[in-house]
């Protein structure tokens, strides 16, 4: 008898999996997101060597030592001297069971993203609240623009309600997408925030926008046009690498269409991504785009909207791209690679030196694993219970445990052992379980989570009034000069630093480094060596390095965005050196 569980992998995706009696994982055929395929992460989920046994300095432990060793530790800590650092490895809800515990002990967690804060931010601070197209609408478009989103590589799934469609790529890289694309622009990164002000303008001056909708729901827009008119557009189209051609080009794929626009990560890794993401947002409100049929404009979704968590205990929290682990005697890092994945990798190396204990709770060894002081081995998701939603559609997925488990501890058992230890109220699994469950309900013949509407904004916006709020100032700052631009974005062969991971910087052929070249990279922060790969996808004056490449984020930054409190990835320039 095979049974359905999920990907736990953080993924716009969020698969429906069916596991034989083999133990064999596959896509489940009967699921309308899943379409019977999954990708190479899970097609090969257990040839990923993970980490059998605990360890302290280094010795091998039993599960028992290790959960003592833990207990005691924080029995002698001052809680305030103890922080909990909780990452994405694993996107079932149950992961948040830790956060309980620490929390009611007293330690700090944190805040803020290392992902799409800035571009939340920005969305929020537009329309009140954060709602993603599903699937479903994006199916009904006929013109989808896929802005800073890489298709092929991170969200394949979607792919499937894509076809037939016109489809407009913006994006530095030349991605499989652009390559079947009806029109691509290879835009200079940082460049959006310009393109989307004079794509408003633009609509404006041809007379497309839904001067209708734009009565009732987002009546500043003439005052938004006349900031559109502060862009001065030669010089503008010139920063950014694109001719009044494109734009035009643009405007006439999309006149009269149902445009869906969807905007990935890659456009907001910026100090000012929450405007960004607001300006292209503001293409899609001038078209009238929004609480249409087919319409609209997509980021990741809130995937915790309209679900109360019952692990929400008032904690001091800080932001997580700039948290400063020297400050705690004790970190205990949950699902998640800060020593690849932070920013400013030599500052977090040089901050946990002081660190009297590192924990790391995961599944595999990695840059993390081999810094901490403890280590505990996790659970697989299959041999596990936990449950699931997703940033790309609203399907509300179960996930119950399909096997015994060969070594690890699951993070409800983890914490329980400390919760009893430590005198802090717990209640059943099973309650936790079917408190999640209890937020769906069956529709379009899956669970989804309730009271979602599949046609977001229907109604208006989700602000006081109603009303979208325009940007009503921008700030320009971008350095679109000197040295080269650091595109640091997802990888085929890994899920952020998970799986594999190649030392490899992506650069074009025209730009003199040779295939093979060992490449010194150099930004503020620090610098990389990698091993320079032709790609001629790539812009010339850009260099490709993949999230999960080690050492990449030796390059960037330890600061965050001005909104949403998010990492900004790319706002490093950077230069090369043959080493
Ligand atoms: N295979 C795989 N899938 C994944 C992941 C993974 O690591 N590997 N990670 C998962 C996670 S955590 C997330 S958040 C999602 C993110 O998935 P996506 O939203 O697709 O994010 P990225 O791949 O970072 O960037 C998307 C695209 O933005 C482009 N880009 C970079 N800078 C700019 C810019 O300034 N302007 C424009 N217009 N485009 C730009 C990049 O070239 C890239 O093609 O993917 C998830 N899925
Ligand atoms: N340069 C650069 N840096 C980036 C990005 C980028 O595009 N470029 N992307 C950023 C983004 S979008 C994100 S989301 C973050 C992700 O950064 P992190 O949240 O740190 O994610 P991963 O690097 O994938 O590390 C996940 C770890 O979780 C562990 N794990 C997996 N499953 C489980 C489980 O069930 N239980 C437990 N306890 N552990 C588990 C695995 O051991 C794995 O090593 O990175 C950010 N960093
Ligand atoms: S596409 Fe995403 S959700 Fe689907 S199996 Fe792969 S990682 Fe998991
Ligand atoms: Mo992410």
């Amino acid at each position: 008898m095979s049974r359905e569980t999920a990907c736990p992998l953080d993924c716009y995706d969020a698969c429906s999996i069916v596991v034989d009696e083999k133990g064999k994982l596959r896509g489940n055929k009967e699921h309308p997101y899943t379409g019977g395929y999954l990708c190479p992460h899970l097609n090969h989920y257990d040839k990923h060597p993970r980490i059998m046994e605990p360890r302290y300095k280094g010795e091998a432990i039993t599960m028992d030592e290790a959960v003592d060793i833990l207990s005691k530790k924080l029995r002698a800590c001052t809680p305030s001297n103890v922080l909990h650092y909780r990452g994405s490895g694993n996107f079932g809800m149950m992961q948040q069971v830790s956060d309980h515990f620490f929390a009611s002990y007293g330690a700090t967690l944190t805040k803020g993203s290392l992902c799409d804060g800035a571009g939340e931010a920005g969305l929020i601070e537009g329309r009140g609240k954060n709602y993603a197209l599903s699937p479903e609408q994006i199916d009904k478009a006929e013109v989808v623009i896929v802005w800073g989103r890489n298709p092929h590589v991170t969200n394949s799934h979607i792919l499937p309600f894509l076809k037939d469609k016109q489809i407009i790529v913006i994006d530095p890289v030349r991605t499989r997408m652009a390559e079947q694309a009806d029109l691509f622009l290879q835009i200079r990164p940082h460049g959006d925030l310009q393109l989307a002000m004079m794509l408003s303008r633009f609509i404006m001056i041809e007379g497309l926008e839904d001067t209708e909708f734009l009565e009732e729901f987002a009546e500043e827009y003439e005052d938004f046009y006349e900031l559109t008119q502060t862009i001065r557009i030669k010089a503008a189209l010139e920063e950014i690498d694109l001719t009044l051609g494109d734009i035009g080009n643009v405007l006439e794929i999309i006149r009269g269409k149902r445009v869906v626009i969807l905007a990935g990560v890659g456009v907001q890794k910026y100090r000012n991504g929450a405007d960004v993401i607001r300006a292209i947002d503001a293409v899609g409100v001038l078209l009238g785009l929004h609480g249409k049929k087919g319409c609209g404009v997509s980021f990741l979704g809130s995937s915790l909207e309209g679900i109360e968590t019952p692990f929400d205990v008032k904690a001091k929290r800080l932001p997580k791209a700039t948290v400063d682990f020297s400050a705690y005697e004790l970190v205990f890092i949950q699902g998640a690679n800060p020593l690849n994945q932070l920013p400013d990798t030599g500052r977090v190396i040089e901050r946990l030196k002081s660190v009297d204990e590192v924990v790391y709770f995961g599944l595999y060894e990695n840059e993390t694993s081999q810094r901490a002081d403890l280590v505990i081995p996790a659970k697989t998701f299959l041999e596990k219970s936990d449950i699931r939603t997703s940033y790309g559609h609203d399907a509300l997925a179960k996930m119950p445990k399909m096997m015994e488990a060969v070594g690890g501890i699951s993070e409800y058992e983890l914490s329980a052992r400390l919760c009893r230890d430590l005198s802090i109220e717990l209640k059943d699994e099973a309650f936790y379980l079917e408190h999640f469950a209890s937020f769906g309900e069956q529709r379009d013949g899956i669970v989804k989570v309730q009271g979602r509407d599949p046609i977001p904004y229907a109604e208006g916006f989700e602000t006081d009034d109603d009303q979208f709020l325009f940007l009503e100032e921008i700030d320009l700052d971008a350095d679109m000069e000197n040295d080269m631009f650091l595109v640091t974005a997802k990888s085929p062969k890994s899920l952020n630093s998970q799986f594999t991971n190649e030392p490899y910087v992506h650069v074009h052929p025209q730009t003199g480094f040779l295939d093979s070249q060992q490449l010194r990279i150099i930004s503020d922060t620090g610098s990389v060596e990698l091993t320079a790969r032709h790609d001629v996808r790539v812009r010339q004056d850009c260099l490709l390095i993949y999230s999960g490449t080690p050492g990449v984020n030796y390059l960037t930054p330890a600061k965050l965005s001005y909104e949403g409190e998010n990492a900004i990835y790319q706002d490093n320039k950077v230069k090369v050196e043959i080493c």
